[in-house]
């Protein structure tokens, strides 16, 4: 696969809503809510499936009901259009989780 051209988190946040910059890195971060373990890890299986499709992968950490996700693309050292569509698609398969 052609390595994907760095836009930076600052670009790539003109095409998100809900994201933020990492503080100390080229990353983007986004913590999402659900209302129980059972709709986070049902959120986090069904994005695993589309990452694993894209071949992009995000960092996440859960507990209980909260995930906290950063996207960076580790091959560009920093964020790409990659970690956009990787966030549309979170984003996305939060609003129709229910
Ligand atoms: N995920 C993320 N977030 N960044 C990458 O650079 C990346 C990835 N590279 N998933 C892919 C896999 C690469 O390591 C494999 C070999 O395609």
């Amino acid at each position: 696969m052609t390595r994907p051209a760095r836009i930076g988190a600052q670009a790539a946040l003109l095409e998100l809503s809900g994201w933020a910059a990492a503080p100390e890195r080229d990353a983007i971060v986004k913590t999402f809510v659900f209302t129980d373990f059972n709709a986070a890890f049902g959120w986090m299986t069904r994005v695993a499936l589309a990452a694993e499709k894209l071949d992009h992968h995000p960092e996440w950490f859960n507990v209980y009901n909260r995930v906290e996700v950063t996207l960076a693309t580790h091959d560009a050292d920093g964020v790409t259009e990659l970690d956009v569509r990787l966030a549309k698609v979170m984003d996305d398969a939060a609003r129709s989780r229910d």
